[in-house]
């Protein structure tokens, strides 16, 4: 196991450590948000070896490559990745404002109790502006932690759904290499971001809290079929009895049946006040056993790195007709005809 990233976590300091804010380093260019540093390649070796004897500020800036796809983030990524694949991932998903932040933190606590590491990614909506995360929710979670078991991460979404997947993919990799045992992913619960996400994840909590009116109206299409477990938080609140029993429904209506057997548990959860965490954190342990013993894990292992690997490509090409249109001079003949209204001559271009 010498040089293992996953031994990283013995030599962990705690230290304030994120990646200082503001663009900085010759090469932040435009491609590079707010908040990141770009790093020369060369440095790329050293940056590994000190990420794997632990070093925390090694991991960040590791990171801060590794989101903002620079050179240096994939070659890091390249030498790191042998070293992921261990980690458990956990999304947890649903609506803003249904307890996600809140409920992420009680199961940091409740996993640390139990010996575990833990890694959090959070997705965060973010205005293009500061490139940042929601900072309540990163005050909120860091002022808790000075623990070296536990790190969090924000990202944010700078409204790039496609890349989004793939961004949080690197992020979990590396988070992964480094050695947490647990790597949670808090997604924005908006758009399909949940669907994508959910992809990356081994095991994917799906909250609902009860008391929005008409509870089955304010599940998304197809969001159901992500959920390894149901989660009624806020379950002090009015109303939780009827949301299980209407989800239970809906679970059964739908013919919602995972690969390989597993029932999805319906489970009630007050974040604020700490209550049904263990059972939830027992939950998700029953989930990660049956993926290991069904052999489901494997399987959605490869279905993640296709998913990857698609993306790859498809950006590939994607690059590649981008080029045609700016560099191909007959294009621009084209054009020229259809701007001379002249159809038929453009339609015969382009067909030969
Ligand atoms: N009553 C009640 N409020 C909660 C519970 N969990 C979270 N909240 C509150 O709901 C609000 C949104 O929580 P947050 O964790 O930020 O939600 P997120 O947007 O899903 O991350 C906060 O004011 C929390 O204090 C709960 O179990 N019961
Ligand atoms: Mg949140």
């Amino acid at each position: 196991m010498t040089g293992d990233g996953r031994r990283a976590l013995t030599g962990i300091k705690a230290t304030g450590d994120e990646q200082p804010l503001g663009p900085g380093g010759a090469m932040a260019g435009a491609a590079t948000p707010p908040g990141g540093r770009t790093i020369d390649p060369a440095a790329v070796p050293d940056l590994v070896e000190r990420f794997r004897r632990g070093e925390r500020r090694a991991l960040s800036r590791t990171l801060t490559q590794v989101e903002n796809a620079t050179p240096a983030g994939r070659e890091a990524l390249r030498a790191l990745f042998p070293s992921s694949g261990r980690a458990h991932v956990v999304g947890v998903t649903g609506p803003p404002g249904a307890g996600k932040s809140t409920l992420v933190n009680r199961l940091i606590a409740e996993w640390r109790g139990r010996g575990r590491t833990v890694a959090v990614v959070a997705v965060d909506p973010s205005s293009t502006l500061t490139g940042g995360a929601t900072l309540g929710d990163r005050v909120r979670m860091m002022a808790t932690y000075a623990d070296e078991g536990v790190f969090i991460r924000s990202m944010a979404t700078r409204g790039n759904l496609g890349g989004l997947a793939r961004a949080t993919r690197g992020i979990v990799w590396t988070l992964d290499a480094f050695g947490f045992d647990v790597v949670i992913i808090e997604t924005v619960g908006v758009g399909q971001d949940e669907v994508e996400v959910a992809r990356t994840a081994q095991t994917t909590l799906l909250l609902q809290v009860p008391g929005l009116g008409d509870d089955i109206q304010a599940i998304k299409a197809g969001i159901l079929e992500i959920a390894d477990l149901l989660v009624i938080n806020k379950a002090d609140r009015p109303g939780a009895g009827e949301l299980k029993r209407d989800l239970a429904m809906m679970l059964t209506l739908g013919g919602h049946a995972p690969p390989g057997g597993w029932r999805v548990p319906i489970l009630e959860t007050s974040a604020a006040r700490g209550e049904g965490i263990g059972e939830l954190a027992d939950a998700v342990e029953g989930h990660l056993r049956h993926l290991k013993e069904g052999g489901e894990w494997a399987r959605r292992e490869r279905a993640m790195l296709l998913d990857e690997i698609q993306g790859l490509v498809r950006g590939r090409i994607l690059a590649q007709v981008d080029r045609l249109f700016h560099d191909d001079p007959a294009f621009d003949a084209l054009l020229a005809r259809l701007v001379a209204r002249d159809w038929a001559t453009a339609v015969a271009r382009s067909t030969t």
